[in-house]
């Protein structure tokens, strides 16, 4: 067993008695409310799940495993030349809450390398798909077409006991991370790069090996690392975390799980919001036809937008109620490393506007951007234009946390996700007499 395996073991039995306790001696104490309003807007609010990998404060923004993410990247080792961490590294903090030493990064990165060949059968299927196919359908395709190596599903079918589900789906988890990086850099390559894709180096780690097969020269593996560990994990609740949750809760494997959390990503108001902003940029830039920007016109074009009745994308949040840390992170790399580029400009000057516009619209509850607001402009200037690829940049990196969350979710026993449905006429009831008499227990 793995240094990693037997860490995460332990971590598992000491943290049990913890859950059973929690729903043996306390399972009635209540710890919220539910509104009508939540009930109809998306559970906003609703404390219904679980998770100790990270943590989302409205104000503060996301922290991993209780450490923010400046904390985060000085933490884990750092890759030989470079400026961030091996993403292995950060897969071993988030499963066990605690930092690797340099070896068991590394004993990681070579765990990974031994699972990374990808089956044939998934690049013949790719390339029998229209070209003009999404990178995201490509993408969950892939994922979905390897559901038969599954050891959850097989181990499952031969009668694994409870307490040990969590064992195969680790062994999923890792045997999936080991081939995102070449299934999504053969995508990109198939697609935008005259179908010439590049070999894995088995010399480099996860990161630098993505950028590698990309065709990157350096930084771009460094712009991979950052990328992945930021987009990794957001709490339970959001569209991709919470789906792959659902999904795995019905003991559906990690393929089927993550597949369906991929398909989640790729909804414009959650991780294509980044494809949508250099979209809305691009096309801002272009009608300027050369023209430096004013505030002016950027203000006219964003009240363009909100007129239309769409949504300025990468702006506003349904948690965060400040500017996001990870579009932090992401300013601040590009404050270092590109600061005259014009794209990086017109970004800047609309995190200068769009705060203002969106007030005064009084719609949005969080005026400030999210982290899709920066992420574009960094693939940008390294040469991945293509944006359509962007959000299975986002999902190669939040494959790490929806994976990590269910091998816990296994691991604790959590049960199958059931919550409950009233009518509209019930919910009548409850406005008019605060209750429902078609509900039994009110
Ligand atoms: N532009 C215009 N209107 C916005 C807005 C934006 N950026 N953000 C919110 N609003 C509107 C909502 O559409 C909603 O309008 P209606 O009342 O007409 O339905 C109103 O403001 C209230 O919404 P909210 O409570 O502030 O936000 P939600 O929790 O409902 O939604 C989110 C959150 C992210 C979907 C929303 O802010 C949005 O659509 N943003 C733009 C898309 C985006 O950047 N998504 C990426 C989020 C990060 C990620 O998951 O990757």
């Amino acid at each position: 067993m793995s240094t990693l395996k037997k860490l995460l073991q332990k971590k598992i039995e000491e943290h049990r008695p913890r859950t059973t306790k929690l729903l043996k001696e306390h399972a009635n104490k209540k710890i919220g409310e539910v509104t009508i309003g939540q009930c109809i807007g998306g559970a906003r609010g609703v404390r219904s799940l679980v998770t100790d990998i990270s943590y989302l404060d409205a104000e503060e923004g996301i922290r991993f495993r209780n450490k923010t993410i400046p904390e985060t990247f000085a933490l884990l080792p750092k890759v030989p030349g470079s400026e961030y961490p091996y993403v292995e590294g950060f897969w071993h903090f988030l499963l066990t809450g605690e930092a690797p030493t340099k070896e068991q990064a590394l004993e990681v990165v070579e765990d990974w390398k031994g699972r990374a060949q990808v089956p044939q059968y998934v690049y013949d299927l790719l390339r029998t798909m229209p070209r003009d196919t999404h990178p995201m359908t490509m993408f969950s395709t892939a994922i979905l077409a390897m559901q038969r190596e599954s050891k959850f599903a097989a181990r499952y079918r031969e009668g694994i006991k409870k307490d040990m589900y969590w064992d195969p789906m680790y062994e999923d988890a890792c045997d999936i991370l080991a081939k995102l990086p070449t299934i999504g850099a053969y995508i990109y390559r198939m697609k935008f790069k005259g179908d010439t894709p590049i070999a894995p180096d088995p010399k480099l780690d996860w990161g630098g090996n993505f950028a590698h097969m990309m065709g990157q020269p350096r930084p771009y593996d460094d712009v991979s690392r950052m990328y992945f560990i930021l987009h990794s994990d957001h709490e339970s609740g959001n569209v991709s975390a919470h789906t792959v949750h659902l999904v795995a809760s019905a003991l559906s494997d990690a393929y089927y799980a993550l597949s369906a959390g991929i398909n989640g990503l790729a909804g414009p108001l959650h991780g294509l919001a980044n494809e949508e902003v250099l979209r809305w940029t691009q096309n801002f830039m272009e009608k300027l036809g050369g023209k430096e920007p004013t505030d002016e016109v950027i203000k006219e074009a964003l009240w363009a937008t909100l007129k239309s009745g769409q949504v300025i994308p990468g702006y506003g949040h349904a948690v965060l109620r400040k500017t996001d840390p990870r579009y932090m992170a992401q300013r601040e790399f590009c404050q270092k490393n590109l600061p005259d580029y014009p794209l990086f400009k017109v970004v800047s000057q609309i995190f200068k506007v769009a705060p203002g516009v969106l007030m005064e619209h009084g719609k949005a509850k969080n005026p400030w951007p999210n982290v899709d607001a920066q992420s574009g402009v960094i693939q940008w200037y390294y040469g991945v234009k293509e944006y359509s690829f962007y959000t299975v940049l986002f999902g190669i990196g939040r494959a790490i946390g929806t994976l990590a969350n269910i091998t816990w979710d296994r691991a604790l026993g959590y049960a199958i996700e059931r919550p409950k449905s009233l009518s509209t006429s019930m919910l009548e009831e409850f406005a008019e007499k605060g209750k429902s008499d078609k509900l039994a227990d009110d």
